[in-house]
């Protein structure tokens, strides 16, 4: 049974808005803290700054309702959800740094008994350094059950939902909750039963951490197969998807698909977290990073192939989003991969179609030769057609207007 009634989240992303308005609309207090005026400006207008399906009704209904709002100080509640990003460094360790800045802006509002969250995708051990950090700068507080001063609980509830699918997933998936106590645990339990109708596992926090880490590198690790399929396919002069089908009809094989390269903000990162964690005895996570870190280039090869001898080339790259459908280009393999053909074969011309974007992104903007146009007419003037996601306005297009050109479908969509 839920006891807490006023919840802050600190950070109001892909992840923290969502969860933010999923709780509001349950009949939690919520207040959501970013660091950025514009976000906060337009959730407060009830708008939702980014595209996800179903959010911005709940946005709009829990902050008419008064429910939510946003402010850009931490104010004090029972509870807090610290969900912010954990990129990593050049050197492919966790970047905590967005998690100490939270510590530190919820620190002096504590007064013992709070319940505090850390959902961000965290390595292993960052959930006792959020503890660690908050008892350094709050020492009158304890993470003990057996101290005398007051207590705070410190979990672990990393979020697992698929962009895209994101308020569908917050209430049906399983949840996994790590707390550094017991009562830690079931107090954050307690808190995600408000509004998830999955099962709620307990365990410790670092086992929760490294069990999000697991799901996104296992996930990793078999799309690195699959790309590295379609490799050897096209040197054996076989269609990989047709392969996979087949191979797909045996009742233990489950081959996922092969693409540009893995793009997004979470399976192209966390596998990274365990390497450090253990780097002598991670060389599978490491070369599966690796083989889906190299497809881009291989793509790039093949349309550089396809240009060969040709003056003033133009190819249509089709698709900038990191997957289908969405508008996310972070991390995406498919804005490598034009900017790459931009620099690297010089004379071409590069005509951009991705539907679910008004602008080029920043790395693109300022190149003369890459122009986002029509999918029409980017295929119309192109030599080369190279197919980068797998959205539907794609596999629905007319497949006449593909007629006569070379194609490089890095998603089997027009096989
Ligand atoms: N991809 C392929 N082939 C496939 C599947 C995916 O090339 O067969 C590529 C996609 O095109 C994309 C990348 O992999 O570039 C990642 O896409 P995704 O749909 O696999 O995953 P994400 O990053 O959108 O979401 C993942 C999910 N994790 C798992 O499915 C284990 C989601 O449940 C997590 O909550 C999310 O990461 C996260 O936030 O960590």
């Amino acid at each position: 049974m839920n006891e807490i009634k006023t919840v802050a989240v600190i950070g109001l992303g892909y992840i923290g808005l969502p969860t933010a308005a999923i709780l509001a609309t349950n009949g939690i207090n919520v207040i959501g803290v970013d660091v950025k005026p514009s976000s906060v400006e337009a959730i407060n207008r009830g708008e939702v700054p980014f595209v996800e399906p179903d959010l911005a009704t709940q946005v709009a209904g829990a902050v008419s309702q008064g429910m939510l709002k946003a402010t850009l100080d931490t104010p004090a509640a029972d509870a807090y959800i610290v969900a912010v990003p954990t990129p990593f460094k050049s050197d492919k360790t966790a970047d905590l740094s967005y998690i100490d800045a939270a510590a530190r802006s919820l620190a002096p509002q504590l007064i013992g008994g709070e319940l505090v969250i850390l959902e961000s995708t965290s390595p292993p051990g960052a959930t006792q350094h959020l503890a660690d950090y908050l008892v350094s700068l709050r020492p009158d507080l304890s993470l003990d059950p057996a101290s005398r001063k007051p207590l705070i609980h410190v979990a672990h509830c990393p979020e697992r939902v698929l962009p895209g699918r994101v308020m569908i997933e917050l209430v049906t998936n399983d949840r996994i909750v790590g707390g550094l106590t017991r009562a830690a645990a079931e107090l954050a339990r307690d808190l995600y039963g408000v509004f998830c109708q999955g099962d709620m596992h307990i365990t410790d926090a670092t086992t929760a951490e490294m069990a999000k880490l697991v799901e996104n590198s296992y996930r990793d690790v078999n799309i690195a197969f699959a790309n590295e399929l379609s490799i050897i396919s096209d040197r054996l002069g076989i269609n990989v998807w047709e392969l996979i089908e087949l191979a797909n009809h045996h009742p233990r094989v489950n081959i996922l698909q092969p693409g540009p390269g893995v793009g997004g903000h979470c399976i192209a990162v966390d596998p990274w977290f365990i390497v450090a964690a253990a780097p002598e005895n991670s060389s599978l996570i490491r070369q599966a990073r690796e083989t889906n870190d190299a497809k881009p280039a291989w793509v790039i090869d093949r349309v550089a192939e396809l240009v060969q001898g040709k003056s003033s080339p133009t190819v249509a790259a089709l698709g900038l989003a990191f997957k289908a459908n969405i508008d996310d280009l972070r991390e995406s393999p498919a804005v490598a991969i034009v900017r790459s053909l931009s620099e690297r074969l010089g004379d071409v011309s590069v005509l951009v179609a991705e539907p679910h974007v008004e602008e080029l992104p920043a790395s693109l903007k300022n190149s003369s030769n890459i122009k986002l146009v029509a999918v029409e007419d980017a295929i119309a003037e192109a030599d080369v057609v190279l197919l980068l996601v797998d959205h539907d306005v794609f596999k629905l297009l007319d497949r006449e207007l593909l007629h006569g050109k070379q194609i490089v479908d890095t998603r089997g969509i027009w096989r």
